[in-house]
């Protein structure tokens, strides 16, 4: 891996700008960080960070003892407050941890995508969402895997099913959260508790077959875009509880705009879904009452 570690400096030098732009910049895939020989999954934890320097160490030295066989990706979008720098010293000293460094601000789902395919093309069999503000407790992660080591394709650590918890949340959270995911099943018809949830496990093949070269989803519904879509693709999507413990350090990225987006994109998917599932039923009246007229 300090190959790769090596060219990601080289190619995107820390200094530069922050500059917004619309494609990413990732490196080429090289190398194959995964070792021969382990007998279990290769996971690969992926770990968006925009100016996240306070928590990312503290995250990464969690998750490493909590699952030491798991490799690590940060993925940083030039965060002004040197994340970035902050995660090419852990990956110096740990063969386990890596960092995607990308050129600037895109949103969550757009360096999840960018961590997914980095993983995916060096052959990881399950990828994981994990916050870097402590949000997401690397010591749960056990259960997650576990799920799918038991069948399940996707798993989603969720908040809101028996045994799941919220720590230090104010109650406007609470009502945005589970207000957000009410709508989100009222829309979908999906049957998930904490659809919008971010922690997430995945097997290779279920992001390899969701269609993810199209997803646009940059915000919360990134996590709703990835669940429905595995549902649809007839994926085993199972819910495990966690402990979701609200950040202590740093500032949250949380925005109107993207509250907004989460609103508009599922009320959009839901009206297709509605309209497909009123089109069926007529369809189905019709061929039901033309075979009526035929006896
Ligand atoms: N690479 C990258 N990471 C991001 C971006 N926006 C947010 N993140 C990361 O995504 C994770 C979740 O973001 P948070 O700010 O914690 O958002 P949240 O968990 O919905 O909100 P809080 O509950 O208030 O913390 C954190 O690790 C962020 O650093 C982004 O544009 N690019
Ligand atoms: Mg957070």
């Amino acid at each position: 891996m300090g190959v790769s570690q090596r060219h990601l400096q080289e190619d995107h030098p820390l200094s530069e700008p922050v500059t917004p732009v619309t494609d990413h910049t990732e490196e080429p895939s090289t190398a194959a960080p995964v070792e021969p020989g382990g007998s279990g999954p290769r996971v690969l934890v992926v770990i968006p960070t925009y100016n996240e320097a306070d928590n990312i160490e503290i995250i990464v030295t969690r998750l490493r003892a909590a699952v030491p066989d798991a490799h690590v990706l940060v993925a940083d979008d030039n965060s002004p407050d040197g994340t970035g720098r902050v995660a090419d010293a852990l990956a110096a000293s740990d063969d386990h941890v890596h960092v995607l460094h990308r050129r600037g601000k895109e949103g969550l789902g757009a360096a999840y995508l960018a961590g997914f395919g980095w993983g995916l093309d060096r052959g990881y069999d399950v990828l994981v969402e994990m916050d870097a503000d402590g949000s997401h407790q690397p010591e749960q992660l056990p259960r997650l895997l576990a799920a799918l080591a038991d069948g399940a394709d996707m798993v989603k650590g969720s908040r809101w099913i028996r045994g799941g918890t919220v720590v230090n949340w104010p109650l406007s959270r609470k009502i945005l959260s589970r207000g957000g995911n009410l709508w989100t099943q009222l829309c979908l018809g999906v049957p998930l508790k904490d659809a919008t949830g971010g922690y997430n496990a995945f097997h290779a093949r279920t992001l390899r077959g969701i269609g993810l070269e199209d997803v646009a989803s940059a915000g919360y519904c990134f996590q709703v875009d990835l669940a429905w879509r595995a549902l649809k693709s007839g994926f085993d999507v199972r819910e495990v509880p966690i402990t979701f413990v609200e950040r202590e350090r740093g500032d949250s990225k949380m925005s109107r705009a993207i509250v907004v987006e989460a609103l508009l994109r599922t009320t959009l998917w839901g009206v297709g879904h509605r309209a497909a599932q009123l089109r069926e039923l007529s369809q189905r009246r019709r061929a039901t009452a033309e075979v009526g007229a035929r006896r």
